[in-house]
C-alpha cells in the first residue's frame, strides 16, 4: 500500500469527490496510474528522468519528488528517539529526585525536547507572511530559442519542476485568507541551469515606481504601530494617508479595490511578472518581456461581503480550496503568457516600460502562450517547504535578464537580504526545497548551518592546486548580463530623479477603469467607499477623492457620494502636458475578459437535507454534478444520518452551523415535503439561503422546496422585472433537465443582474 500511494500523487481516498471519472484506478499489482495531464499519456517521470538523481524514475512516479527523497521522513513503525539516535524509555515523566521531588538538570530528554520546542519559530515574512504551496512542472509548447536560451524554454515539451507559493501582502502568517490584498504568485523553475524565481502577483501593477519608497508603504499598510490594528486589512487611516500623498498609487489602488483584490481561488487568479524583463538569445541579443500567467479555469472573486463573511468561517478559504482539489487530483493549471517587445517599440509607447506602475496594453503587444504550468503535488510538510522556501528575483538563469527598473533594483537587493535574517544565514540555498536541481560547485564556504562537506584543500579561484576546478564557463555558457547603455536616453550622470513619463499617474488608472463592466465599477466604487469609511480622519477622505477626480470624475462623484462628502477640486498634476495614451479601454482587463470554459469543475455546491427529503431526484442530481467534475455537498441541521422519503439513509458532510451557504458556490434545495419544512424551522436555513442569493449565486429549488425562497425572502425576478437566470425552480418531473439547466447557470460563476447597491436581500 505504501509504494502504491508513494507512486501516486493525488490522495486515493478522495477520487469520488471530483466524480467517478476521475478516480485513480489501480491496475493489478502495485503499478497505479496517476492522472496524466501531460501529452501521450505519459506521467511526468516516464518522460523526464530526473536530473538531480540522474535515474529515470518508475513508472508513474513523478520525478521531482526523488530529489527531496533523502530528507523525507515516514515514522510509521520506528521507534522514538532523541536527536541524538538515543531510543527513549519514557516520553511522559520527567526524571525526579523523588516521585514528588525536583526535576533533574540531567534529564537530557526533557531538555533537549523543550529547548528544541523553544526555537520552532523563525521570523515571519515581513510582507507575504501568509501563503500556500504547491510543487508541479512547467511545459514548454515550442522552442523559444530565437529570443531566449533560457533552459526551459528551449525545446517544445520539455518539463521544468516547479514549486509555487500563492500569497497575501499584509497580513500576518495566521491571518485570513480572504482580505482585500493583492496576492504574490511566486514561482521557482528549478532548471537545468540553475533556479529562476519568477516572483510575481496577481496584479500587473504597484503602488511605488522606486524601491526607496517600499518601507513606507509596507509600514503605511501593515497593522498601525501603536495599537497593531488592523490585522490583514488596508482600510485605515496610515495606508490611505501614504497613498493619497502617493498619486504614483492611484492605478494600483483601482486593481487592489477590483474583485482581482478578493479570488474566489488562487488556482482561478492571473499573476503577473509586473516588472519589465529581458529575454537574451545565444547571439546575446535582448528583447523585452512581460511575464503573465493564465488560469484554465477562469478569473473568477469573490464579492465583498462573501469575503468577509468567509474570513470568519473559514480563514484558510484558499489554502484549503488549493490543498483539496491537488488532493483529489483536481491539478490546477496556468497557461504562460508573454508580451514581447522591442527597445525601439518602447521607446515610442506614451509611458515607460521602466515604470512598474503602468501595463503594457494587450492592443499593443498581445499576450503569445508559450507553454503551461500544472501543480500536482501538495508539500508533505508545511514548515520545511511552504515557510522555507525563499524567493529571490535575483535568481535568473543565462537568457532572462533584468531591466533598469528602479522597483526592481532594490527588490534584487531585498530578497536575498532579508531570507539571511529570516532563514539564519547565508546557506538557506541548501534546504531541500530552496536547492536547485543544478549541481552547486564555488568556492562560498562555511556560515550557519553549512550542510555541504566540500572535499580538498581548495576553496579559492584561481587555483592549480585542484586542476583549476570549478572553472568558469566563459559567456558561451555562463550567465552573463546584457551590455546595454546604461541610459538610453543619454544622461548619465549621477541623479536622484525620475524618467519624465513617470510623472503620468493617472492615464493607465483612468484606461483601467475605463475597461471594467459596469457592475466591476460599480465594485470598485463600493470598496473605495468602505475603505474610505474607515478611515477616520476626514482630510484623507478629501484627498484621496481628489486624486481620484483625476482617473475618473465618474468615479470621484460615486465615491463622494456614498461617503456622504462634497467633492474637492481635484489634487494638481505633476504633468503639464496631457498625456495621449493609444487605447482609451483594453477589454483584456476586465475580470470577464477570461472566465474560462463555463465548466464546473471542482466548484463547491451544497445540497440542503433534512429527514423525508425526496432520495431519488437527489440521487440523479448528485451524479450529475459529479460528473460535470463537481463537488456536492449534503449539508443538513445536524451531523447524524437522514431518512430520506424512501427510507434511504443518508450520512450529510456537514452541517449548516459549520458551513455556512457563503462556503459554496451553489445551492440546491431538494424536493420532499417533510424536509422541507423542516429547514424553514431552522433559522440557518434562511441565512444560508440569503447569502446564496445575495452573492448572485445560481440556486436550484424542486418541488416542494420552492417554498423555503419565499420564506427567505426571495424575489424571484430580478430588479427590472425579468427573470432571474440563477434562479432554477422546477418540479419532480423532469429531474436530468433541471440538473442539466443548474450546471449550466453555475457554469456562468454569477448573476450579477441580481446585484444592487445597498442589496435587496
Ligand atoms: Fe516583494 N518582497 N518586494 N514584491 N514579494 C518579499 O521577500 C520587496 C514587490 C513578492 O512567497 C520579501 O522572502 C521590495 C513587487 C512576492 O515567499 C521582501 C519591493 C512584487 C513575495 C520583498 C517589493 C513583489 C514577496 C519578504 C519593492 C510583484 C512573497 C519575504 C522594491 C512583482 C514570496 C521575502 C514568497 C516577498 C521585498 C515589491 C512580489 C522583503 C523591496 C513589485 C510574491 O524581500
Amino acid at each position: 500500500t505504501q509504494a502504491l500511494a508513494a507512486a501516486m500523487p493525488a490522495n486515493t481516498n478522495k477520487p469520488l469527490e471530483h466524480g467517478e471519472a476521475n478516480a485513480l484506478k489501480a491496475p493489478p499489482g502495485l503499478t497505479a496510474t496517476p492522472p496524466s495531464r501531460l501529452p501521450g499519456g505519459s506521467t511526468l517521470s516516464e518522460a523526464n528522468a530526473s536530473d538531480k538523481t540522474g535515474t529515470v524514475a518508475a513508472e508513474g512516479v513523478n520525478a521531482t519528488i526523488d530529489t527531496l527523497d533523502r530528507v523525507r521522513v515516514d515514522s510509521s513503525g520506528q521507534r522514538l528517539t532523541t536527536n541524538q539516535g538515543v531510543p527513549v524509555a519514557d516520553n511522559q515523566n520527567s526524571l525526579k529526585a523523588g516521585a514528588r521531588g525536583p526535576v533533574l538538570l540531567e534529564d537530557f530528554i526533557l531538555r533537549e525536547k523543550i529547548t528544541h520546542f523553544d526555537h520552532e519559530r523563525i521570523p515571519e515574512r515581513i510582507v507575504h507572511a501568509r501563503g500556500s504551496g504547491a510543487h508541479g512542472f512547467f511545459e514548454a509548447y515550442e522552442p523559444l530559442t530565437k529570443y531566449t536560451k533560457a533552459a526551459p524554454f528551449q525545446e517544445a515539451g520539455k518539463i521544468t519542476p516547479v514549486f509555487v507559493r500563492f500569497s497575501t501582502v499584509a497580513g500576518e502568517r495566521g491571518s485570513k485568507d480572504t482580505a482585500r490584498d493583492v496576492r504574490g504568485f511566486a514561482v521557482k523553475f528549478y532548471t537545468d541551469e540553475g533556479n529562476w524565481d519568477l516572483v510575481g502577483n496577481n496584479m500587473p501593477v504597484f503602488f511605488i515606481q522606486d524601491a526607496i519608497k517600499f518601507p513606507d508603504l509596507v509600514h503605511a499598510v501593515k497593522p498601525e504601530p501603536h495599537h497593531a490594528m488592523p490585522q490583514a486589512a488596508s482600510a485605515h487611516d496610515t495606508f490611505w494617508d501614504f497613498v493619497s500623498l502617493m498619486p504614483e498609487s492611484t492605478h494600483m489602488l483601482m486593481w487592489q479595490m477590483s474583485d482581482r483584490a478578493i479570488p474566489r481561488s488562487y488556482r482561478m487568479m492571473q499573476g503577473f511578472g509586473v516588472h519589465t524583463f529581458r529575454l537574451v538569445n545565444e547571439a546575446g541579443e535582448s528583447v523585452f518581456v512581460k511575464f503573465h500567467w493564465q488560469p484554465k479555469l477562469g478569473t473568477h472573486s469573490l464579492v465583498w461581503d462573501e469575503a468577509v463573511k468567509i474570513s470568519g468561517a473559514d480563514p484558510d478559504f484558499h489554502r484549503r480550496d488549493l490543498w483539496e482539489a491537488i488532493d483529489a487530483g483536481e491539478y490546477p493549471e496556468w497557461e504562460l503568457g508573454l508580451q514581447i517587445f522591442s527597445e525601439e517599440q518602447a521607446e515610442t509607447f506614451s509611458f515607460d516600460i521602466l515604470d512598474a506602475t503602468k501595463i503594457v496594453p494587450e492592443e499593443l503587444v498581445p499576450v503569445q502562450i508559450v507553454g503551461r504550468m500544472v501543480l500536482n503535488r501538495n508539500p508533505d510538510n508545511f514548515f520545511a517547504e511552504t515557510e522555507q522556501v525563499a524567493f529571490c528575483t535575483a535568481h535568473v538563469v543565462p537568457g532572462i535578464d533584468f531591466t533598469n527598473d528602479p522597483l526592481l533594483a532594490g527588490r534584487i537587493h531585498s530578497y536575498v537580504d532579508t531570507q539571511i535574517s529570516r532563514l539564519g544565514g547565508p546557506n538557506f540555498h541548501e534546504l531541500p526545497i530552496n536547492a536547485p536541481i543544478a549541481p552547486v560547485h564555488n568556492n562560498q564556504r562555511d556560515g550557519m548551518h553549512r550542510q555541504a562537506i566540500h572535499r580538498g584543500r581548495v576553496a579559492y579561484e584561481p587555483n592549480s592546486l585542484a586542476g583549476g576546478c570549478p572553472f568558469q564557463t566563459g559567456a558561451a555558457q555562463g550567465f552573463t548580463s546584457v551590455a546595454r547603455r546604461i541610459d538610453a536616453q543619454a544622461s548619465s550622470d549621477k541623479v536622484r530623479a525620475k524618467p519624465e513619463k513617470f510623472a503620468d499617474h493617472y492615464t493607465q488608472a483612468k484606461l483601467f477603469f475605463e475597461s471594467q463592466t459596469p457592475v466591476e465599477q460599480a465594485h470598485i466604487a463600493a470598496a473605495f467607499r468602505f475603505e474610505l469609511s474607515k478611515v477616520t480622519v476626514p482630510a484623507v477622505r478629501q484627498r484621496m477623492v481628489a486624486g481620484l477626480l483625476n482617473a475618473s470624475p465618474e468615479l470621484a462623484a460615486k465615491v463622494a457620494d456614498g461617503l456622504g462628502m462634497e467633492l474637492p477640486a481635484p489634487l494638481p498634476l505633476a504633468l503639464e502636458t496631457p498625456v495621449t495614451p493609444e487605447v482609451e479601454t483594453s477589454p483584456a482587463l476586465s475580470l470577464m475578459a477570461r472566465t474560462g470554459d463555463g465548466g464546473i469543475r471542482s466548484r463547491k455546491i451544497a445540497l440542503l437535507v433534512a429527514d423525508g427529503v425526496d432520495g431519488a431526484s437527489l440521487a440523479t442530481l448528485q451524479a450529475a454534478l459529479l460528473d460535470a467534475g463537481a463537488v456536492p455537498r449534503m449539508v443538513a441541521a445536524k451531523l447524524g444520518t437522514v431518512t430520506s422519503a424512501d427510507g434511504q439513509k443518508l450520512e450529510p458532510d456537514a452541517t449548516m452551523e459549520n458551513s455556512p451557504g457563503f462556503l459554496f458556490d451553489a445551492l440546491v434545495l431538494p424536493d420532499g415535503q417533510a424536509a422541507a419544512e423542516a429547514l424553514a424551522a431552522v433559522g440557518h436555513t434562511m441565512d444560508f439561503i440569503k447569502d446564496q442569493y445575495r452573492h448572485c449565486k445560481t440556486i436550484l429549488a424542486l418541488g416542494a422546496s420552492q417554498a423555503l425562497l419565499g420564506e427567505a425572502g426571495i424575489p424571484l425576478t430580478l430588479p427590472d422585472g425579468a427573470g432571474d437566470p440563477g434562479l432554477i425552480l422546477a418540479d419532480g418531473a423532469d429531474i436530468a433537465g433541471a440538473a442539466a439547466d443548474f450546471i449550466a447557470a453555475v457554469g456562468m460563476h454569477r448573476h450579477t443582474a441580481r446585484d444592487t447597491d445597498p442589496p435587496r436581500v
